[in-house]
């Protein structure tokens, strides 16, 4: 009897109101996310930022075998390694990269995928060259609409086999901050980071940002590739024609205070004034204007958090404030508006796939009068 191959006739996936599965777990094991307590630190340290790959890393021996190909509907076709991008003008800049799926497995039910909870974000400062140099260098024909941009990886998703590719309009690639980067907080890339050279698409969420490019073509139609339609989509409902996602939507986290308990992450705290930390960031270098903090079960005690300016356009900015933290327990909630006047919402809102999930965090803290060391 002839068996049908199900990685590439799968069964379609529903959303589960049970536990995460085995193959979420593995999923989680590969993608790690941020320990929240980075969040003290301007620029996430290397290794520490999240990590989202749906397919393999893959090896690059030597940064100079590397090709850069611009093709498709272009005058100037060219073709560029490594040493050719480096002696272009180089630009650094603090960037805060948020995965689109951050905040899924908060959602009631859950849609099976990477189970991120609040980790999948984190800052770094990209050194590399600006996109926009090149497009022009390629000169792109008056008859292309579109560029698309590949990476050297490849697999397959719901049945669907292709390379990682995106696309962007010909005037969203026009924006002179997004970057081809081959650096890393001072480092060359690391392998998981898209080792020897990504795209920075700042503002927008992660899935933007293509590791290990290799292609960038120009064409005169809507890209249909997986990644850009077949998902990164907000979508209420399977008959939904959805919208793309694009920009990071307005959050803020808190690092954690006090001590954890090992299993469950909840946090002890002793009694007494403390100070809460945390960071707040959006989409498009839109930036924070403000960050409450809500003490108390019912979440409707909010206190304005003190907020410094970020780094750079498209960082997140920290916030801080004193809580005068009395023995009990107390669920603590951060909430950012930003510059467009857009707030975190209390709940989740609804995407069938668990796209741009911005809700307010709560911090769950029980506050002891003598904690013994
Ligand atoms: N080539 C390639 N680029 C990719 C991905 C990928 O799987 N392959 N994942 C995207 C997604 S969904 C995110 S959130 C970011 C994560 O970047 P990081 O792993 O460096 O944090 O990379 C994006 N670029
Ligand atoms: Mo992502």
């Amino acid at each position: 009897m002839l068996v049908k191959n199900p990685i590439l006739n799968p069964t379609s996936k529903t959303h589960s109101e049970e536990h995460f599965t085995h193959t979420e777990v593995q999923l989680a094991n590969r993608n790690s996310g941020i320990a929240l307590e980075t969040l003290r630190h301007d620029i996430t340290p290397i290794g520490m930022h999240y990590l989202l790959s749906h397919f393999d890393i893959p090896y690059v021996e030597d940064e100079n075998d590397w090709q850069l190909k611009i093709g498709g509907l272009v005058n100037n076709p060219i073709t560029l390694d490594m040493q050719a991008l480096k002696s272009l003008p180089q630009i650094t800049q603090q960037v805060t990269l948020e995965c689109a799926g951050n905040g899924r497995a908060l959602l009631k039910p859950h849609w099976p995928s990477m189970p991120w909870t609040y980790e999948a974000v984190g800052t770094s400062e990209w050194k590399g060259t600006r996109l926009i140099d090149i497009l022009k260098q390629a000169n792109i024909k008056p008859e292309a609409t579109e560029w698309v941009f590949s990476g050297a990886d490849s697999g397959v998703d719901s049945g669907v086999q292709h390379d990682f590719a995106r696309s962007l309009s010909i005037e969203m690639a026009n924006n002179p901050d997004i970057m081809l980067a081959w650096e890393i907080n001072g480092q060359p890339l690391p392998p998981q980071h898209g080792y020897p050279l990504r795209m920075i698409v700042p503002g927008w969420y992660g899935m933007a940002s293509v590791k290990w490019l290799n292609q960038i073509e120009a064409i005169d139609y809507e890209f249909q590739g997986h990644q850009q339609v077949g998902t990164y989509v907000y979508k209420q409902d399977n008959d939904d024609k959805g919208i793309p996602v694009t920009s990071i939507r307005v959050k803020s986290l808190m690092v954690p205070p006090g001590i954890p308990d090992w299993y469950t992450r909840k946090r002890l705290l002793q009694s007494g004034e403390t100070t809460l930390h945390g960071r707040a960031w959006s989409g498009f270098g839109t930036p924070i204007i403000k960050v409450e903090v809500g003490i108390g079960e019912t979440g409707d005690d909010w206190h304005e958090a003190e907020l410094f300016p970020a780094n750079d356009k498209y960082a997140w900015s920290r916030w801080q404030i004193k809580w005068n933290a009395v023995a009990g327990y107390h669920p603590l909630r951060c909430r950012a508006t930003d510059a467009n006047g857009d707030v975190q919402p209390l709940e989740p809102p609804w995407d069938k796939s668990g796209f741009g999930n911005n809700c307010v965090q709560v911090t769950e803290v029980w506050v002891e009068d003598d904690l013994s060391s």
